[in-house]
């Protein structure tokens, strides 16, 4: 067994490069600015002050890493002023594309009891609309996916008719679904509580699951890992959806305790590998890639944000292509034999393998630097950036600059 992909048969070895060189993962948009928790938000220098920052600094990301090549939009956040054509040019002079769109409803003040869920049908139709114009964006900017966030749930017991919200979501979701050209796909996202707490509307891979299939064939379910409860299996969600063809995509991030927007990989290496597994598997045995949106949503408190984001990059990268040394021959055979240590080794194996030369050789392919988070380093756009945006913000009047999330 290898300790390290060197010692891999060449075969194996030239699939995973293969692999890895098809691989990519988008950005989110809201990873440049500044952000913060509910108690605050803490401001760099060289943060995102305007969309065109953001394009800049994911052009930037995807410059060291070539595995970046597209960025989620929040709709309210990136277009406060409507969709502006002149994005998609700016994106692309960027070396990136517009990704998923995200449309947003949970800041206006008529969502204070919900959005599509709520009671009132024409803030119901109002948060329909609002989704019908991101479908509209998506089809400006050649968008496949529309991202859906709900943060609808109610704070306490007797508050709401719980079937009645169902009902009301599965109608919007229906009209927004019929809404979607043929090859766009509608990505539904689940999360147990907060900003509700009594319940959320969409409140796990279940309700998602539900949803998309009452909605149509192009609304699948959305992972995002950060969105589950203490101990959830959450290889065990993905493999379901994988099997049941609902897997939508993934919204990478790490927690500790709830929802806490972490970089992958930083707290529960071991955890994103699983997940990984589960993908490489079916890849494995079908001989195809799976056909899912790769994203990272992840929020950067304190860590200089491009920064976080390459070295996100890096570590889903890396993750990846442990899961793809499993030796999935002694896997099965282990299994077969109900070898339990020999099938749990195959995974630690795989995990503990050192990719380091698998990832240098991609990375000589893909034509970007060794060691892409030390190359963006030391590359002075940091600094740069600071400068600029410095100066764009007292231009603007604000100090701060940027969107919450
Ligand atoms: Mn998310």
């Amino acid at each position: 067994m290898a300790k390290s992909s060197r010692d891999l048969p060449s075969s194996s070895a030239d699939s995973i490069l293969d692999r890895l060189s098809r691989f990519s993962i988008e950005v989110p948009s809201w990873g440049f600015a500044d952000t913060g928790t509910r108690f605050g938000k803490f401001l760099q220098p060289a943060a995102a002050v305007d969309l065109e920052d953001k394009l800049a600094d994911a052009g930037a990301v995807h410059a060291h890493t070539a595995i970046t090549p597209t960025v989620a939009v929040h709709v309210l956040w990136d277009f406060p002023d409507g969709f502006d054509p002149r994005v998609v040019r700016l994106a692309d002079g960027h070396g990136v594309r517009i990704g998923s769109i995200n449309p947003n409803l949970f800041q206006d003040q008529c969502y204070r009891f919900g959005s599509i869920t709520n009671r009132d049908a024409d803030i119901r139709d109002q948060a329909i609309r609002h989704v019908l114009d991101s479908v509209e964006i998506a089809r400006q900017t050649g968008s496949q996916d529309l991202s859906l966030w709900l943060a609808d749930g109610t704070n306490y017991p007797g508050q709401a008719d719980i079937r009645a919200r169902k009902r009301c979501a599965t109608d919007a979701l229906r009209q927004i679904h019929d809404a979607l050209d043929e090859e766009m796909r509608m990505l539904i996202e689940y999360k147990p509580f907060e900003p509700a707490w009594y319940f959320t509307d969409f409140f796990d891979w279940g309700s998602a699951y539900i949803f998309a299939r009452d909605a149509g064939e192009r609304a699948k379910v959305l992972v995002d890992t950060g969105h589950h409860l203490s101990g959830t299996n959450i290889e065990q969600i993905v493999a379901w959806l994988i099997d049941e063809r609902m897997l939508g995509g993934f919204h990478f991030n790490d927690r500790k305790y709830a929802d806490d927007d972490l970089t992958v990989g930083s707290i529960d290496p071991y955890q994103a590998f699983r997940i990984f597994n589960e993908v490489a598997a079916w890849e494995h045995e079908s001989g195809r890639d799976l056909d899912i949106a790769w994203m990272i949503d992840q929020s950067h408190n304190i860590k200089p944000k491009a920064q976080a984001m390459i070295q996100t990059a890096c570590r889903v990268q890396e993750l990846f292509a442990k899961a793809l040394c499993v030796d999935r021959e002694r896997l099965s055979a282990a299994r077969a034999a109900e070898d339990t240590v020999a099938a749990e080794e195959a995974l630690q194996k795989a995990f503990y393998t050192d990719v380091a030369p698998l990832l240098t050789e991609v990375r000589r392919r893909l034509g970007v630097p060794e060691d892409p988070l030390e190359a963006f380093r030391q590359s002075g756009y940091e600094q740069d950036a600071a400068k600029t945006r410095q100066a764009k913000r007292e231009a603007l009047g604000h100090p701060g600059g940027g969107s919450y999330a």
